[in-house]
């Protein structure tokens, strides 16, 4: 069922290069309402359930090292067409691919250290939602 909800996360380079206000702004001017949001460190073990369907890819160990490097910056969003608007806004996973004016494109440092999460389905986003928020602070 589609809710019009995707989840994000800002990664841990950005939010240490003090990008967290900057990118929130866009979200919001893009017209995202924000459901739920914190500020939150995983563990190498939690980021690694996160990317579980990573978990055979060559980078799978570092990515798990870099996710839980410093603190993270998680929100539900709810717009219509909110997982495809979102990952439009985002850009391409590797900077050097994404279009002018995204999110990527301006904070992302390399494939790996990209700024920014966004879900890649509305089943996916109601599952990752769900990994760092109760329902209770879910409306
Ligand atoms: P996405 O975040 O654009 O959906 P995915 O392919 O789902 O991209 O990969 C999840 C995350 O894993 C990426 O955002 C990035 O942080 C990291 N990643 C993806 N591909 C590579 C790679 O080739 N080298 C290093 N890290 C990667
Ligand atoms: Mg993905």
């Amino acid at each position: 069922m589609a809710t019009n909800q995707t989840f994000t996360m800002i990664k841990p380079d950005a939010v240490q290069d003090g990008h967290t206000g900057a990118i929130i702004k866009m979200i919001e001017e893009a017209g995202f309402r924000i459901v739920a949001i914190k500020k939150t460190q995983l563990t190498a073990e939690r980021a690694g359930q996160f990317y579980a369907v990573h978990r055979d890819r060559p980078f799978y160990n570092d990515l798990r090292a870099y996710m839980s490097s410093g603190p993270i910056v998680p929100m539900i969003l709810e717009k219509e067409n909110a997982v495809a608007d979102f990952r439009k806004l985002i850009g391409a996973t590797n900077p050097a691919q994404a279009e002018e004016g995204t999110i990527r494109k301006l904070y992302a440092k390399s494939i790996e250290a990209n700024a920014i999460h966004g879900s890649d389905s509305d089943e996916n986003a109601q599952i990752e939602g769900s990994f760092f928020f109760a329902a209770t602070e879910q409306f």
